[in-house]
């Protein structure tokens, strides 16, 4: 098992497309492992390869409070979808930024599990959300691009504010960051 690196926005490799996994074989289950544990670790409720540039179709989620329920959706494809809902949405790609999005309310949604087998998946509420959040990343998309052009400029600079400041922390070293 291993953490893999949560790339940020504005990272061009976020807009990429993933691709269909051809064979769910023990790569792309150690794979599946590995986005597990980051995602947990990080903590988050979903996470998709394109986030931990893999440019495949693969997604984890856990959306519960105790992570007793890890879904793995490979190839994922929703079949119908109904109803409207907006949520408070947050991203890992997105550090620090909460904003609300409309998306379907309920969704089914077919997809291969971790040992490759097909499966059909019924969700409603943050579930639902999440595995359109996810879709959204292997399709190159974020929550921001929902959002006015005039906040999610201020996003990206935000966040390009954040990587300097990060990286002359990393080059000043701790002790420096932390008389701040
Ligand atoms: O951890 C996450 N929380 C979240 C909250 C509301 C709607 C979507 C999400 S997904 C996010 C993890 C993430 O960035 N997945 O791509
Ligand atoms: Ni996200």
């Amino acid at each position: 098992m291993a953490l893999i690196e949560i790339l940020h926005f504005p990272d061009p490799r976020l807009r990429k497309k993933a691709i269909p996994v051809d064979k769910v074989d023990d790569q792309i289950r150690q794979t599946v492992n590995d986005m597990f544990e980051t995602m947990y670790a990080a903590p988050g409720i979903g996470l998709a390869a394109t986030q931990v540039n893999i440019q495949q179709q693969i997604i984890v989620i856990d959306v519960s409070e105790d992570k007793s329920a890890p879904v793995c959706l490979i190839n994922p494809k929703i079949i119908t979808k109904d109803g409207e809902e907006e949520m408070q949405e947050g991203c890992l790609s997105v550090p620090g930024i909460f904003e609300t999005v409309r998306r379907a309310e309920n969704i089914t949604v077919q997809a291969l599990d971790q040992q490759g087998v097909e499966y059909t998946l019924d969700a409603e509420g943050l579930l639902a959300v999440c595995i359109q959040h996810e879709m959204d990343h292997l399709d190159g998309k974020l929550f921001v691009d929902y959002l006015s052009p005039l906040k999610m400029q201020r996003i990206k600079k935000k966040m390009l504010k954040m990587k300097k400041l990060d990286a002359s922390e990393q080059h000043n070293g701790s002790q420096s960051a932390n008389i701040i």
